[in-house]
């Protein structure tokens, strides 16, 4: 596939997609496709893909419904947890509207606590997720995988045979495999682009779909860059931030044009709309159950007690992006997150001899002008 518009529309066209998504996901109910809820990285898609439903993301972005969860929920809960439930109960989500079955997973606390309620409701199967990742913890994992499959099979009259499973599989990595070599354009000195435009396509391309039309896309638009690298097209050189912490979009994006409006350059994003959800692919060879689930339970999340891999990515990503500092993004009351600071703190200072600097924000963008302060300066030091 050959791209013919200019970058900045590419780009821009990922936006797009994301805002016209529900008439896709519209679409796909017309054509009788069942769709599948999901709120986590934890959640292995292989399956909903193998089960021929279509999956979306059911984590809200914006503050545009906290104040009617707030009528139920306590303010003192993180954004995406209110903002989600807030879509679903005033029916403004339309992904929630058209999902005929939602997946939880036992991650944080108020997550589990919210699909308790949403079950009201919905039709919601939550997964047991071990907080650790122990040889238990994995064996737990698998058989969750096996019960997960049983409930597609017997909500969308399916049979989800292993050779399904591994051809969903297969899809999955190229999907990952693609993802990964458009990030890591971003290890490039000077940097290709800013890392908001990165952040359109690996933010709108959860929103395609055609996996396989969407693959082809994203190859297509890392080609585009790379030629136009070798000719020259480049930003000018800043500063370059690896961001890291709770999951970044919509609302939360100010932290990223924070960044970049006050001269620095979003190389890296080590969180789950980044590096965290496309960093390992899956084994074909072997128990296809037993490599989902080990590859999934592998992630490093701040909810794994303890949690080796997040610091085992980081430290990886800044001595491949050669960066310059961090940034460490946590939601307002994610407790996991805003705890694990401290130690990425000690590492970010102590192993890499960088700079790190916490934010802890919300979907209001009530503090737009704070955040600028405190990112110029950060820039500024680096
Ligand atoms: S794998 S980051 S998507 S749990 S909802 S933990 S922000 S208090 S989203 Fe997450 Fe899966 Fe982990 Fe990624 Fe905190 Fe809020 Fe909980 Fe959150």
């Amino acid at each position: 596939m050959k791209i013919k518009k200019e970058l900045p529309e590419v780009f821009e066209s990922f936006v797009q997609q994301r805002k016209n998504s529900f008439l896709s996901v519209k679409a796909l109910k017309e054509k009788g496709i069942p769709v599948v809820g999901t709120f986590c990285t934890y959640l292995p898609q292989e399956f909903i893909l193998a089960s021929g439903a279509a999956s979306v993301g059911l984590c809200s972005t914006s503050d545009e419904t906290v104040g009617d969860a707030e009528k139920i929920l306590p303010r003192n809960l993180c954004p995406l947890i209110k903002s989600s439930y807030g879509f679903a109960i005033t029916d403004k989500c339309p992904f929630f509207y058209f999902s005929d079955l939602i997946i939880g997973e036992t991650t944080c606390d108020g997550k589990k606590k919210m699909y308790e309620y949403l079950g009201e409701f919905k039709e919601v199967h939550v997964m047991e997720l071990p907080n650790s990742q122990s040889e238990d913890g994995l064996q737990l994992w698998i058989n969750e995988c096996k019960k997960f499959k049983e409930v597609l099979e017997k909500r969308f009259e399916c049979e989800i045979t292993d050779e399904k499973l591994i051809e969903a599989t297969k899809i999955k990595n190229d999907e990952r495999d693609a993802l990964k070599a458009l990030s890591y354009l971003m290890a490039n000195e000077p940097a290709p682009m800013l890392g908001q435009d990165l952040f359109k396509v690996l933010y709108g391309s959860g929103f395609k779909f055609d996996k396989k039309a969407a693959i082809e896309e994203i190859k297509a638009i890392t080609e585009k860059i790379k030629e136009e690298y070798a000719n020259g097209k480049m930003i000018d050189k800043r500063p370059r931030i690896l961001l890291t912490g709770c999951p970044i979009g919509g609302a939360t994006e100010k932290v990223i044009r924070a960044i970049e409006n006050n001269g620095g350059v979003v190389v890296a994003f080590e969180n789950c709309t980044g590096m965290k959800t496309i960093d390992k692919n899956v084994e074909l060879e072997g128990d296809i159950y037993e490599n989902i689930a080990k590859r999934y339970l592998a992630i490093g999340c701040s909810c794994m007690s303890p949690n080796p891999n997040r610091f085992e990515l980081l430290g990886r990503m800044i001595d491949e992006f050669k960066v310059d500092g961090v940034v460490d993004m946590t939601l307002q009351a994610c407790h996991t997150y805003n705890v694990e600071t401290y130690g990425i703190k000690r590492y970010v200072n102590e192993k890499k001899n960088l700079p790190y600097i916490a934010i802890e924000t919300d979907y209001s963008q009530s503090d737009i002008g704070q955040l600028d302060l405190r990112m110029a300066a950060f820039v500024e030091m680096l």
